[in-house]
């Protein structure tokens, strides 16, 4: 049969490019698939999609989209077949770990490793498997300092406090741009849409060194100097204590640390921190009075306030303002997720909180957060005499183009024994490695958002079944490979092992845990009744059952199964609006929210050092929408038409710097430079300009070859590794000190 002869199929499922987890509604004709438009009856997304959501097409058909494993040899790169290429990587690691031990082993974990079920769920059996303490993600070019601060303050670093978007009557947001991202730890797709409903509603006020879409879309934007919204924030707790402005509401019982916190910011006057961030005294009490005044209100930061060299404390002070306007765990202000794949645990506040630094990197000396280094320090753990990283295996990450200095990383890579790249393109780490393994397209697996489930609005569940049929080896089982190699059971051990005991061992820690539902339950009939599903799905379907509205495996017999998610709600199944989690969801040791905890107050003694900034530009960064961190590029409908890779200056610094509109700048930082063509425009202010991440094709051996031909320049050439958030190991990505002059 032709394609034109065959009926067309309908199929749904959740977009996994990025956090807004837009459903989806593909058709598909034979091994074509003929259109993808929103999916109009998703009950979260309600039809929204961004330009790249059709896009799944264009990745699955691209021809540079790697479909065998590559081997490096001396005369360049080979195919070679799956079990050639883990008998490859055991013969160049088993040398490495005799000589050097298990810590000369690395893994570095990127952001696309959070939206498969690959990454997700059989990531953590190779990091087991790798025993190393030598653990590096994207979370410290990102979120860290949320996750420091949540840990701190209510003793769950995952348990993201999420901006009640659609029911509160104002939102500040500070250094987020969610009209471009669609938002970022809060999953909301079609931000814009809520945004402007809010707007008519209430209020939306934006903090941002540009006037960018989301700005200009909000009731008020407030230009701020890049790198001080610490301060900023700061200066508006200041104003909540000065004005008599501090209301805990519900949970005063449950709050610790609120005088210690108004000595901490009795230094931080508006007027004190006017002149560093560019903003007028007035303003900051008027924003102040505002917040506490609303009838409800939210303070969301995002990318621009944590890629700071103070994130956490620009996070803590976020959060502080919630906390002291009773908008924390409150409809229309900071609310939590329990989503329906989460795990419960006991209802009564208190815990074990959260620790920092309790082991640190050997050349960087920085201290571990959530088990891992800071990113920035990856290139100093290899070069750097006292670093043990002699092999390294990356998933799902691109560190030649997104960590900072990423030149330097680059040139570290090539120094490694081995390197080993699960990627489904040759990018500009994967060229560097010695086996590179391509997992398939989004549209060949299955998929089901068990990160991002989590930092919804809504208790949601929604599974999406593959759309085509594959004989190709899934992320799911190159990672069980992966880990059967690193853990020395060798190349072509069966990777069910993997997941037998991965299942067993969520069972068995179920069942023994007093506030499961499963509590006592025989392990046994448990897994007999998961039999019918494998994988990931019997992950999901466990997940589910013993979650909150789970079936929890027969005892509440009207509860969810994944059968019944397939089978009752294609389009996802929307369990409801959020519960506050307060005060049973307090996990800190004290058991209350603490305001002012140690290592907090520590960094403020370092912040109350740094000295008033001396002049000079300051380079941000931005996110098109069209791409996606460093890759989405090789796509042609997303690249085509005006370059999206520029120098964004403003007029009056074009003119200082004798910048022609349409020409060519220089652009150079501590550790490097680019060379760009120039946007003039005045939605950057003055002093700062503005450059994407994730380009930079130009480099020889990067096979993408649409992206080759829009290549663009790597921010992140620019961007210093030597600052970092001291309390969580963030990198500093926005603000970087440049000189800048005419190509
Ligand atoms: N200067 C600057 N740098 C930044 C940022 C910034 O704002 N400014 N943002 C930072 C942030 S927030 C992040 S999260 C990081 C992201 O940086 P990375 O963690 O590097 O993530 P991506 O660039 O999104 O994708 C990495 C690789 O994953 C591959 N990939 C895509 N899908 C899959 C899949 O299903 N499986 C596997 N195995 N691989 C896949 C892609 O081909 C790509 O090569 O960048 C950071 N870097
Ligand atoms: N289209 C698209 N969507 C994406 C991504 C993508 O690459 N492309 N990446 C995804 C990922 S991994 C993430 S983490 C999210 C990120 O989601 P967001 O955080 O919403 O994204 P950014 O565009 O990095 O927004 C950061 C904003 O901070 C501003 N900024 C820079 N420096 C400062 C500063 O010092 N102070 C303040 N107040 N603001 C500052 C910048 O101008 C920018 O507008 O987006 C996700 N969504
Ligand atoms: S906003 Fe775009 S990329 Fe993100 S999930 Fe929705 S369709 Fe996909
Ligand atoms: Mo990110």
């Amino acid at each position: 049969m032709t394609t034109a002869e065959v009926e067309p199929t309908l199929h749904y499922r959740s977009c996994p490019l990025c956090e807004a987890c837009c459903g989806l509604e593909i058709t598909r004709k034979g091994d074509q698939i003929v259109r993808i438009r929103g999916d109009q009856n998703d009950p979260y997304s309600k039809g929204f999609i961004c330009p790249k959501g059709s896009t799944l097409k264009q990745l699955h058909d691209d021809p540079d989209r790697l479909t065998s494993p590559k081997i490096r040899t001396d005369d360049g790169w080979v195919d070679a077949t799956w079990d050639e290429a883990f008998a490859e990587i055991e013969r160049r690691l088993t040398p490495v770990l005799d000589e050097h031990g298990r810590q000369a082993l690395s893994v570095v974990l990127g952001n696309p490793s959070t939206h498969n079920l690959g990454g997700m769920i059989y990531g953590r059996p190779v990091l087991m498997a790798a025993g190393t303490r030598n653990i590096f993600s994207a979370s410290t070019v990102d979120q860290m300092p949320k996750h420091v601060s949540a840990g701190l303050m209510w003793g769950r670093p995952d348990m993201f406090p999420l901006p009640d978007v659609d029911n509160t009557d104002y939102m500040l947001i500070i250094g987020a741009n969610p009209w471009v991202s669609n938002g970022s730890l809060v999953t909301a797709p079609d931000f814009p849409g809520r945004l402007t409903a809010l707007r008519e509603r209430g209020r939306v006020v934006v903090v941002d060194p540009k006037r960018t879409k989301t700005a200009d879309n909000a009731s008020e934007h407030l230009a701020i100097r890049p790198g001080t919204d610490t301060w900023w924030l700061l200066g508006l707790v200041h104003t909540l204590f000065d004005e008599d402005l501090v209301d805990l509401g519900r949970l005063a019982d449950h709050v610790s640390g609120v005088d210690q916190v108004r000595e901490l910011v009795a230094d931080y006057s508006p007027e004190t921190v006017a002149q560093r961030c560019g903003i007028d005294a007035a303003v900051t009490r008027r924003i102040a009075r505002e917040f506490a005044a609303a009838d409800s209100a939210c303070a969301y930061g995002r990318m621009g306030a944590h890629t700071t060299e103070f994130g956490t404390l620009a996070s803590w002070a976020t959060d502080l303002l919630n906390a002291l306007t009773a908008n924390l765990d409150e409809p229309g202000g900071i609310m939590f997720n329990s989503s329906p794949t989460q795990l419960l645990g006991p209802s009564e506040p208190g815990g074990r909180g959260f620790e920092l630094g309790r082991w640190k990197g050997p050349a960087s000396g920085f201290g571990e957060v959530k088990g891992e280094l800071p990113a920035a320090t990856l290139a100093q753990e290899i070069t750097d005499p006292a670093g043990e990283i002699k092999a390294m295996i990356v998933l799902a990450c691109n560190p030649a183009r997104s960590f900072p200095n990423s030149d330097r990383i680059a040139d570290a890579l090539e120094e490694l024994e081995l390197l080993v790249v699960v990627d489904p393109y040759m990018t500009a780490t994967a060229k560097r490695a010695h086996v590179v393994l391509p997992p398939t397209s989004a549209l060949e697996r299955s998929h089901y958002d068990l990160v991002f489930e989590s930092a919804m609005l809504r208790a949601f569940a929604k599974y999406s079944p593959p759309v085509f049929d594959t004989d190709a080896m899934r992320e799911e089982e190159i990672l069980s490979r992966l880990a059967l190699v690193l853990g020395g059971q060798g190349a072509d051990a069966d990777p069910q092992t993997i997941h037998d005991l991965l299942i067993a061992q969520m069972v068995d820690s179920e069942v023994a845990k007093p506030a499961s539902p499963i509590h006592g339950r025989d392990r046994d009939e448990i897994l007999a009744a998961l039999a019918t599903w494998t994988w990931s799905e019997q992950v999901i379907d466990f997940k589910l059952r013993v979650g909150r509205f789970g079936d929890h495996f027969g005892a509440t017999p009207d509860g969810i199964t994944l059968q019944k998610l397939i089978e009752e709600h294609p389009h996802g199944r929307d369990f409801g609006p959020l519960q506050q989690r307060f005060p049973g969801g307090i996990k800190t040791a004290s058991g209350t929210v603490e305001l002012a905890p140690e290592p907090i107050v520590a960094d403020m003694a370092r912040l109350a050092a740094v000295p008033e900034p001396q002049g000079g530009l300051r380079l941000i960064g931005r996110r098109n929408l069209r791409t996606v961190n460093s890759w989405m590029h090789n796509v042609n409908v997303l690249i085509k038409g005006r370059e999206q890779c520029t120098l964004q200056v403003h007029p009056d610094d074009a003119a200082t710097l004798g910048l022609a509109p349409e020409g060519k700048a220089i652009v150079r930082s501590r550790v490097g430079e680019v060379t760009a063509p120039v946007e003039v425009t005045d939605a950057v202010m003055p002093g700062v300009v503005c450059l994407p991440h994730g380009w930079g094709y130009e480099e020889d051996g990067i096979e993408m070859h649409t992206a080759r031909s829009r290549p663009g320049v790597n921010s992140n050439a620019l961007t210093d590794d030597a600052p970092l958030d001291l309390l969580s190991g963030n990198a500093v990505l926005n603000g970087i000190p440049v000189e800048v002059v005419p190509a």
